[in-house]
């Protein structure tokens, strides 16, 4: 931990210069231009644009993996890719739920400009809630971009984008951009469902069977070894990709470590958490196999890159939001902070292995400009791009956040429930530079943190500093007004009403 916190001090000097910054930013474009997409110009020589690997873990806390502070599990494979590169503090998600956090990262857009506000579920349940049925394939994606710039793009693991439940007519995967998909019960197209099989159990059991009809073929596979699945599926997919000396995208998107917690027999642990920290660590043993893979293919002819990051905060009971308030639909920290690893010898800097950034603010949606311009590429049409290109601090060349402030919104079934929520939940909430404001629709219940002494968000200064919390409110409420509405304000209300009826949580 020492030896992180003094390279993290390099990095907080330099960021304290400007005329350092000044030329780092010109150094670091050099680097990239000539690089990396100056390599892929006729002529040039070999094209050695990157491969590119998003690992997106379903409900992990932020304090889940053990080089972000987790002592009842240990996960060596992802602490190792954190000692070869670089690990995030400040990293967020767009939403604290499924679908509209991967919504952002796909798009690089808020998931409200497309209806998703929260997890995609059946048609009545969506248009009760005023959500999608699935992500408008007119949307612009990254897949599909780096497609068309010649990388192979391919998706393994869990979509929840469209196509779940009764929704069986959404557009298969492959329409956002990939050649190839596998995915699990929410997602169209060829997929693994999971077989299921406690200590004693003779005959496995099933679940998800209804997604059978969401496409094919269905592989039946142990719950307990469903990342190896994915994780075999992407590496004969790289293989193909390497052998055509082509550049690939990967999405491997776990799903294990959600609900409901079925880890390896021979592991089975006691209780809620026993069972999610013994799902943790297979999952952990399970990705080993692809960081091995990349490793050792990485730098022959390409460099790679691997980020690591989580979808939500983790489910109440089962992982661990670590120092922070809240967990997943919620919008305080536990609910859209996600630990953050970047791997990539030969893209991060040298000098930087091993590092910890405690001070980058940024978001999921910001690593689509990022990742397009690793890739020598931006979209082909003009884009209303939310997320902004913080390459540069990705890759350990620089400590700036991202310019913009990040506006959330609540699901909108989610003002009260699970349980665990002891009082109605806000519905906006900002970060810009050290403060957080947290707020109702029309900018009043405000609670205001500064997230460089209280990360924790315990001490509310809204009464302290009431120009700043005002000026955060406005800004919310504008941004809030400026998307497509869901059916948060009546859900709300109703859930309100409700709870102090019956003195009981909503669902
Ligand atoms: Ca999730």
């Amino acid at each position: 931990m020492a030896e992180h916190r003094t390279r993290f001090d390099g990095l907080r000097t330099g960021h304290r210069s400007v005329r350092n910054w000044l030329g780092k930013a010109i150094l670091v474009w050099l680097v990239l231009v000539g690089g990396v997409t100056g390599r892929e110009c006729p002529g040039a020589g070999q094209d050695q644009r990157p491969n590119i690997v998003v690992v997106f873990i379903d409900d992990l806390g932020w304090g889940d993996f053990s080089c972000f502070g987790n002592r009842e599990a240990a996960t060596p494979e992802i602490d190792r890719l954190a000692a070869e590169g670089l690990r995030f503090e400040q990293f967020y998600v767009n939403a604290p739920i499924c679908s509209p956090s991967r919504c952002a990262l796909t798009t690089g857009q808020y998931p409200q400009r497309w209806r998703i506000t929260s997890y995609l579920n059946n048609r009545a349940d969506n248009a009760r809630r005023g959500v999608a049925d699935w992500l408008d394939p007119e949307a612009p994606t990254l897949a599909r971009q780096l497609q068309a710039s010649g990388y192979a793009v391919g998706h393994f693991g869990k979509w929840h984008l469209g196509g779940q439940r009764d929704v069986d007519d959404a557009p298969a995967i492959a329409r956002y951009g990939f050649d190839q998909s596998l995915t699990n019960f929410e997602g169209m197209g060829p997929k693994l469902l999971p077989l299921t099989q406690r200590p004693g159990q003779q005959k496995p059991g099933r679940i998800w069977a209804d997604a059978e009809r969401l496409g094919s073929p269905v592989t039946w596979m142990p719950r307990s070894r469903i990342t190896s699945g994915y994780v075999e599926a992407a590496m004969e997919f790289a293989k193909g990709a390497v052998a055509r000396r082509q550049p690939f995208y990967l999405n491997v998107w776990p799903d294990d470590v959600h609900s409901p917690y079925w880890p390896p027999v021979t592991e089975w642990a006691e209780g809620k958490r026993g069972l999610y920290h013994a799902v943790l660590q297979s999952m952990d043993q399970q990705l080993g196999r692809l960081f091995a893979f990349l490793r050792e293919n990485s730098g022959v002819e390409r460099p790679t890159l691997i980020l690591v990051c989580s979808d939500n905060g983790p489910e109440p009971g089962a992982g661990s939001a670590g120092p922070f308030r809240g967990a997943k639909t919620q919008l305080y920290e536990g609910g859209i902070r996600s630990p953050l690893v970047v791997w990539g010898p030969g893209l991060v800097s040298v000098e930087k292995r091993g590092a910890v950034n405690v001070e980058s603010v940024f978001a999921a949606f910001d690593l689509v400009p990022s990742l397009m311009r690793l890739a020598g590429t931006q979209f082909d049409e003009p884009v209303l791009a939310d997320g902004e290109d913080v390459l540069p601090t990705l890759l350990g060349q620089s400590v700036d956040s991202r310019k913009a402030p990040l506006f959330w919104r609540r699901p909108p079934d989610r003002k009260t429930a699970p349980p665990a929520l002891p009082t109605p939940q806000p519905d906006l909430a900002v970060r810009r530079g050290q403060w957080k404001l947290l707020c109702s629709y029309d900018g009043s219940a405000r609670e205001l943190y500064d997230m460089d002494q209280d990360r924790g968000e315990s001490v509310n200064l809204a009464n302290e500093q009431t120009e700043i919390a005002e000026a955060l409110a406005r800004d919310v409420v504008h941004w809030n007004v400026s998307m497509p509405a869901d059916r948060g304000p009546e859900l709300g209300a109703a859930a309100v009403r409700e709870a102090a009826e019956t003195g009981a949580a909503d669902r």
